[in-house]
């Protein structure tokens, strides 16, 4: 007698993403927290962290996971004053505070507000997200479940930093930021940082109305001296001012188009609604998010935590092949993993590497075991402190070292559910013949869907993503989206590699235009999907 009416829907990349309505109905939420309370591990007098990118809905479900959380047997839980944590401070109060999990209520860079969206992830003790074992425990749970576990208790003040009771649980609201800002702090030069800011060095960073805010404020106009106004659209907002927090060249335009301008600031940055992803503009000079890790990885010396203790680098399969580069050149080992960060969570465990990324605008290191936004932005300052150079010229000599990886990613959003895997279908069955044949000036060398064993637990996840290698190297990338809420999206990731003996200045779309090309007549993504172009370029 299911009580529920969760339908049983497979938490994609990020955990479970809905609509608000779908997580306001009665028992829904209830039902996919009561089966992660079901399914995970832990001991006796066990943490729990609670928090969110406070997006509308959040303090509904903080409250009732609160109730839940006591009647299951929970000691103890730490909740982010006013419901909030960006989700790489919720993975560090994990980690600090030795919680056994905690869960992370947010859709990222989706639309907040009564209409759009709502989402909740649980990440395990080190501080990461679910691995796909524990997530398909999760999902099985939720299919057969009859019953939901709560206390009788009125809602608690979850402004007013503290303890309380709440059955034989105490619930304890914390600062939200100290604990990461302090972090932040042990990790890069912040002497450095205010030597260039008080010299004149410049930036702008964008919070999107979004979780960043409080942490970007505290951090970069308190600790570090930047100008008051330093961070715009600062105050976290229920329905994000209407907007998408998500810190691409389309949403953040206003931020590009002041870097691209007369009055640009030195470095221009913002983050998404959760806080995990970064945007890096330089004065006149967009960084693509892979090339940023590849510059990050080659410059982390400069940060006092990471001197002498680069190990590897990993990247998602469809990030580019940029930071294989570096790794080859500073003799680490680098990981292609699948999309989504609990990838990396093994191999940050197991000390096998350092700093990762995803070209989707996630950077992150084993600071913690999420993507953070805030951390990348740091970073980057700290190296261009360090080094005493622009974005720009830090990217010129990057290119002319290794040579530049041209990528963007096309995204067909909200298609057809059966257009898009009839597409992916297609794609399958033609593999085998792909090899040697030509598509206007490209001839394909090889063709494979990706599958990952994790060198560590030896998991094996298949079919994530279909790869076609051209002969001289370039390439192109098909796959749909874990974290849309409505039909399917597909991506389609475009990369041509330039070694520094040729053009290092070129136009993207120029230089990925025979890959643009190659896609469509491989894939048949107008047939498929009825679009004759992406909806969003990145
Ligand atoms: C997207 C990105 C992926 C990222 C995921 C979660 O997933 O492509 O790289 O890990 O979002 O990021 P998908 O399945 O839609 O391509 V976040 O900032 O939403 O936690
Ligand atoms: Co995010």
């Amino acid at each position: 007698m299911p009580t529920t009416p969760f339908d049983g829907q497979k938490p994609g990349t990020s955990g479970l993403r809905k609509k608000v309505k779908v997580f306001q109905q009665p028992g829904y939420a209830e039902n996919f927290i009561q089966s992660v309370f079901d399914v995970v591990e832990r001991g006796a007098g066990a943490t729990l962290v609670l928090g969110g990118d406070g997006r509308f809905h959040n303090r509904a479900v903080i409250q009732q996971a609160i109730r839940m959380a006591a009647a299951n047997g929970y000691a103890r839980v730490l909740v982010g004053r006013g419901g909030i944590l960006s989700t790489p401070a919720a993975s560090n109060v994990i980690r600090k505070y030795k919680a056994s999990g905690g869960l992370v209520l947010s859709a990222s860079h989706n639309p907040g507000g009564p209409d759009e969206d709502f989402g909740i992830k649980y990440n395990i003790a080190n501080g990461g997200p679910a691995p796909e074992g524990v997530t398909e425990a999760i999902h099985a749970r939720t299919t057969t479940i009859e019953r939901w576990l709560t206390v009788e208790a009125a809602d608690i003040d979850l402004d007013a930093v503290g303890i309380v009771e709440v059955g034989d649980m105490n619930v304890e609201i914390i600062d939200p930021v100290a604990d990461y800002a302090n972090l932040m702090e042990e990790l890069f030069d912040f002497d450095a940082i205010r030597g260039i800011v008080a010299s004149g060095f410049t930036m702008c960073f964008d919070a999107m109305s979004a979780v960043t805010g409080p942490y970007a404020t505290e951090i970069l106009e308190r600790r570090l001296g930047f100008a008051a106004g330093t961070v715009v659209n600062g105050i976290p907002l229920e329905d994000f001012g209407g907007h998408h927090p998500d810190p691409n060249l389309i949403h953040a335009k206003a931020l590009h188009d002041l870097m691209m301008g007369p009055d640009a600031p030195d470095l221009g940055a913002a983050s998404d609604g959760d806080g995990d992803r970064n945007l890096i503009i330089g004065r006149g000079r967009f960084v693509t998010p892979s090339d940023s890790l590849a510059m990050l990885a080659a410059n982390i010396e400069c940060a006092p935590a990471y001197r002498n203790r680069l190990t590897g680098i990993a990247r998602s399969m469809p990030t580019s092949a940029a930071a294989d580069r570096v790794a080859e050149a500073l003799g680490v080992r680098c990981f292609e993993t699948p999309t989504g960060w609990k990838f990396f969570g093994n191999l940050l465990d197991a000390g096998m590497v350092t700093i990762c990324g995803e070209e989707s605008a996630g950077t992150g290191s084993d600071h913690v075991r999420e993507k953070d936004g805030l951390w990348a932005v740091l970073l980057w300052l700290n190296i261009l402190a360090v080094r005493g150079i622009s974005v720009d010229e830090l990217a010129r000599l990057h290119w002319a070292r290794f040579g530049r990886n041209y990528y963007a990613r096309h995204d067909y959003e909200g298609v057809d559910k059966d257009g898009a895997d009839a597409l992916m279908a297609a794609l399958v069955a033609q593999l085998d013949t792909l090899a040697g044949q030509a598509f206007g000036a490209l001839e394909v060398a090889k063709a494979d869907s990706f599958s990952y064993t994790d060198p560590v637990d030896g998991s094996v996840s298949a079919n994530q993503g279909i790869r076609v290698l051209f002969e001289g190297g370039s390439r192109v990338v098909f796959r749909l989206s874990g974290t849309g809420t409505a039909g399917a999206t597909l991506r389609v990731y475009l990369e041509n590699y330039m070694p520094p003996s040729g053009d290092l200045d070129a136009d993207t779309g120029a230089m990925l235009a025979d890959q643009i090309a190659a896609a469509e007549a491989i894939a048949g993504i107008a047939r498929h999907t009825g679009r004759t172009a992406p909806d969003v370029v990145t």
